[in-house]
């Protein structure tokens, strides 16, 4: 019997070997019009990893398409509406990254507040060498961190920053069971803390939160770490408030527009940019890789999955 088609973009090697256990895999990681001109038709199951939005268009090029299997956690790319009205189920990577993302956040946190960024550039150049060194740097310990998304990776940033001597606040749209303060009003917050961390999903809802006012409140000492998605923060009032001193440094490991990173962000030396390698580690993505296949391969077997996207708990 032939197996049934699964449309792979992205993923690695191992993924691709596993999913072929089960799939017919065609991939169109290099040529996605090719491969859906060529297969469209056919595919059922679609495993994606990529931040390219996954509209109803591509949706409508595969009308047996039953389950997109997205290899991350955030699915702001997929257009889940549009899935559920198709009958297209949506599964993502939750969990399996916490870890990985909330280190991230605790490195960029460090390297904000150490100023090690531009410490690094400092020695490169030779300043050390010519100069002696340089200006020195702030501690974590006594500081407060106001998350912005305490779910499951904010809770394990949480966890981890209680070794460094840090208070911890949060806000989110509802107040939580957890022994930190809560802030129904991110301004609020903002205004209260000396590191701002976005662990926060993409979206229309949380689209902007971290605006020009909310910077302004966090201030000219105040820090900004974001590894949750970059459409959560206003990057031009990002840019506006570093560059007028408003606010006093940044670690990001995601953008507005990815891979595009203003140029501008790159003249700061008081700011750590990563290329939202948040989960990149070849353990996490492996662990990711195998969710994203297992919940194809778990699907075709009785028609579920391990983890659906919390709009399709009940498909
Ligand atoms: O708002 P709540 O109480 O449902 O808390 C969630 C919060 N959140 C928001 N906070 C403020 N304004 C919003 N409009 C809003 N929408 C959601 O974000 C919750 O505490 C948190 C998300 O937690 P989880 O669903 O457990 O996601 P996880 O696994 O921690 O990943 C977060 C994001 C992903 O969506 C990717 O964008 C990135 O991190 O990797």
């Amino acid at each position: 019997m032939s197996k049934p088609k699964a449309l792979l973009v992205g993923g690695t090697e191992r993924t691709k070997e596993r999913l072929a256990q089960a799939f017919e895999v065609v991939d169109g990681s290099v040529d996605l019009d090719a491969a859906l001109d060529a297969h469209g038709q056919e595919i059922g199951y679609f495993l994606y990893f990529g931040h390219a939005p996954c509209g109803a268009a591509l949706m409508d090029r595969m009308p047996e398409l039953r389950l997109i299997s997205n290899y991350g956690v955030g699915y702001d790319a997929i257009d889940v509406d549009a899935a559920i009205e198709r009958g297209i189920m949506v599964t993502h990577t939750p969990s399996v990254l916490d870890d990985e993302v909330a280190n991230t956040a605790i490195l960029l946190m460090l390297m904000a507040a150490r100023n090690a960024t531009a410490d690094e550039a400092y020695l490169r150049a030779g300043r050390w060498e010519s100069e002696g060194s340089p200006p020195l740097s702030r501690s974590v310990r006594g500081l407060t961190v106001g998350i912005v998304g305490l779910g499951r990776i904010g809770k394990a940033a949480a966890e981890k920053l209680n070794v460094f001597g840090v208070e911890i606040a949060y806000h989110g749209r509802s107040k939580q069971d957890v022994p930190y303060r809560y802030f129904a009003d991110l301004k609020d917050m903002a205004s209260k803390v000396d590191i701002l961390m976005s662990i926060a999903p993409g979206g229309p809802s949380t689209h902007h939160i971290i605006n020009a006012e909310v910077l302004a409140a966090l201030g000219p000492r105040g820090m900004l770490i974001n590894v949750g998605r970059g459409s959560v923060v206003d990057e031009e009032a990002l840019i506006a408030a570093l560059e007028s001193g408003a606010l006093g440094a940044a670690g990001l490991d995601v953008f507005e527009h990815e891979p595009h990173v203003p140029a501008k962000l790159m003249t700061f030396p008081n700011v750590t940019l990563l290329p939202h390698v948040g989960s990149a580690t070849v353990e996490t993505r492996r662990a990711m890789g195998d969710l994203a296949v297992d919940n194809l391969t778990k699907f075709l077997k009785d028609g579920t999955a391990i983890t659906p996207v919390p709009e399709c708990k009940d498909q």
